[in-house]
């Protein structure tokens, strides 16, 4: 069978549009490499942007041992984000096949970041840390049971983020240390330090960093990044509020509507 990167593109673009599950790609394809995987999901987000979508940045996916022993899968990777993902104050289920949503950090770089930066690099380059929210929202039928290419084919999952109102200054911080209280209703159902993510959330963008350089790419300036999961996702219901609290960052929350 010839892999047509741009087919297959087009059948989980299609998938997302129309709310229907499609099957993983590794059935027909069992020998799918993490590149080709990074090619459908380059051919994808290029249909998202001949649709106007602008980019708003990258994310890390799968950065915390927790998050990857829930998939089952061993490596982070790394997702594009557009700003028809950002969600403002509520999230609607309408459209949806399994959403979950997960306690992240993002950062904001003004002037991108290129080569192989080490953590202080990054955090000089930082223009800022906040709370965030991501929402998941795999295209696969049985999606826990896929692999790491049919991961990464379908942009990581990527659907939807929140960000907190404000933006603070990382330099001040020990970014490690500061706690992810993710409540739904109230109710605090995960908890965890930063450390969780990839031992430092600075690391996590180092190793983005290299993800992209190993594909002959750079954080383009202005990006943000959703340095990945501190914890394993909780599934979406409507009706729910999810919050989340990171001291002394500004909080986070979003209301989840039909
Ligand atoms: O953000 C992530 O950790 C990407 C992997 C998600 C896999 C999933 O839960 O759909
Ligand atoms: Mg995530």
């Amino acid at each position: 069978m010839v892999l047509d990167v741009n087919a297959l593109a087009r059948r989980l673009d299609e998938a997302r549009l129309s709310g229907r599950e499609v099957e993983r790609l590794t059935l027909e394809f069992p020998d799918l490499t993490l590149e080709q995987a990074y090619r459908i999901m380059d051919a994808g987000i290029a249909l998202r942007r001949e649709r106007g979508e602008r980019d708003a940045g990258l994310k890390m996916g799968l950065t915390s041992e927790a998050k990857r022993q829930q998939m089952g899968l061993g490596a982070p990777i790394y997702g594009v984000l557009t700003e028809a993902m950002r969600v403002r104050g509520s999230f609607s289920m309408a459209g949806t096949l399994h959403p979950k949503i997960e306690p992240e950090l993002a950062f904001h770089f003004a002037d991108g970041l290129r080569g192989g930066p080490t953590r202080a690099e990054a955090l000089a380059a930082c223009t800022g840390v906040c709370a965030a929210l991501e929402i998941l929202d795999s295209r696969y039928r049985d999606f826990k049971y896929f692999s790491l290419p049919d991961v990464v084919a379908d942009n990581a999952s990527s659907s939807h983020f929140v960000l907190a109102d404000a933006w603070t200054d990382a330099a001040g911080l020990a970014l490690g240390d500061v706690e992810l209280a993710m409540s739904i209703d109230g109710v605090v159902l995960q908890r965890a330090k930063a450390s969780a993510i990839s031992g430092d959330p600075l690391l996590s963008v180092v190793q983005l960093c290299a993800l992209l350089d190993d594909r002959g790419r750079a954080l383009p300036p202005g990006s943000l990044v959703l340095a990945g999961a501190a914890t394993v996702a909780e599934p979406l219901r409507a009706g729910q509020t999810v919050s989340l609290h990171v001291p002394p960052l500004a909080p986070v929350r979003v209301a989840i509507t039909p």
